[in-house]
């Protein structure tokens, strides 16, 4: 029996099954249990234009048909497109708009992002206002009669800021933009964007719903069917999609997600904790600790506060670079949300595509150190920190 996933349906299975099940049934012409990877570019026509819903693997390939049917259930949506990369996904949405149309974004977001948005699509006439979205007033402040869109990421890259989803969805409906969550940070197991009114949410699969650090890729899911008709117009049309081996490996990687969340989540409050303790640090940021601006939002909004901290040392830049450079479990690397604990500097690493002069007016401090706690034992997690924090 198919499995119920459409968001309109109450019977819906928990999230947990439908990681594990949805888009997914048993192959008819052998029972595997796994979808095939389809490792083909095209499809042979009986006669012309006669087909099985595939011809070319740009346009479909069955194996991503299965992990963007698994993703829309997951996010509580009616339709899910995968792409190459978050940076892919992104790109297809601004295509969305024209030339003039502007677009309000947090002022903290992912380094690449804003590369995205100041180096290639101001460049095609789209204009960009970056606001605070902690205070949604702000938001509104911002919006002018060409705002086409609003770009939310929740919580931040990196500083974990939070904007309340409801709220500036809420000002993206009077107002008539369409409203965008990079729900990356959270995965659908710990926010769900949708729910709380946005239009779209946008992840980097390469991070947490991947979750192995062995695959880049991205997707956008929505429930509106204009939206999605259109974007998968572009996903064809710009061509920024993933091969049917990424598109398996990240079905693969998604059937332990809420696993791995909660683990993720376990590690990261424990040491955000102990970090907060700590003498030789002078700031923690971790939404799940009661000294988080917005810890009640936190609360209200997340599920849980996911498994990234950011954090400063009482230390110079240099002392932070070899904090960072001098632990052995984390490992000094850019990206997030995989297995393993990583550790990086913003400013120097994920972020450096930023102008140091935003950089110092969002506040990303040129010795902000930031984690993504892994799934390992956090004894040794804690252990590593120490002995990096006894070399300082
Ligand atoms: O790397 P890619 O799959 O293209 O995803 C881009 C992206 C989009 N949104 C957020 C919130 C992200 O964090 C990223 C990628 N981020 C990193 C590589 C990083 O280390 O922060």
């Amino acid at each position: 029996m198919k499995l119920q996933t459409d968001p309109r349906d109450t019977a819906r299975p928990h999230f947990e099954t439908l990681a594990v099940h949805a888009g997914q049934d048993p192959d008819p012409a052998t029972g595997a249990i796994m979808p095939a990877i389809y490792q083909t570019s095209t499809y042979v026509q009986p006669d012309v234009g006669v087909h099985k819903g595939y011809e070319y693997s740009r346009t479909g390939n069955p194996t991503r048909s299965v992990l963007e049917a698994n993703l829309a259930a997951l996010e509580g949506a009616r339709f899910g497109l995968a792409f190459a990369s978050g940076c892919a996904a992104a790109a297809t949405i601004l295509h969305l708009l024209e030339a003039g149309d502007h677009v309000v974004a947090m002022d903290d977001l992912y380094g690449g992002t804003y590369r995205l948005f100041d180096n290639v699509f101001a460049q095609q006439a789209l204009t960009f206002s970056y606001v605070d979205m902690t205070d949604p007033a702000r938001v509104e402040e911002a919006v002018t009669p060409r705002t086409r869109l609003i770009w939310i990421e929740t919580p931040t890259n990196p500083l974990l800021k939070l904007a309340d989803i409801a709220a500036v969805a809420d000002i993206g409906r009077r107002t008539g933009a369409r409203v965008v969550v990079d729900n990356t940070f959270m995965t659908p197991y710990l926010q769900r964007p949708l729910e709380l009114g946005a239009d779209l949410s946008l992840h980097s699969t390469t991070k947490y719903l991947n979750g192995h650090s062995d695959v880049i890729g991205g997707c956008v899911m929505t429930s509106d069917p204009e939206l999605h008709e259109r974007l998968a117009y572009l996903q064809n049309a710009i061509g920024a999609v993933p091969g049917p081996m990424d598109a398996w490996l990240v079905l693969r990687g998604i059937k332990t997600l809420a696993l791995r969340m909660e683990r993720h989540v376990q590690n990261a409050q424990r040491i955000a904790e102990y970090l907060e303790g700590h003498p030789h640090v002078t700031r923690v940021i971790y939404p799940g600790l009661r000294s988080h601006p917005q810890f009640d939002l936190a609360s209200r909004q997340m599920r849980l506060p996911g498994g990234m901290i950011s954090l400063e040392l009482d230390a110079d830049l240099d002392a932070a670079r070899r904090f960072a450079a001098g632990t052995r479990v984390f490992s000094l690397a850019e990206s997030l949300g995989g297995v393993e604990s990583l550790i990086e500097i913003p400013a120097a690493m994920t972020h450096a595509a930023m102008t140091p002069e935003r950089r110092r007016a969002v506040g990303v401090a040129d010795g902000l150190i930031r984690l993504s706690v892994g799934i390992e034992h956090p004894d040794d997690l804690i252990a590593d920190l120490e002995t990096a924090f006894s070399r300082l």
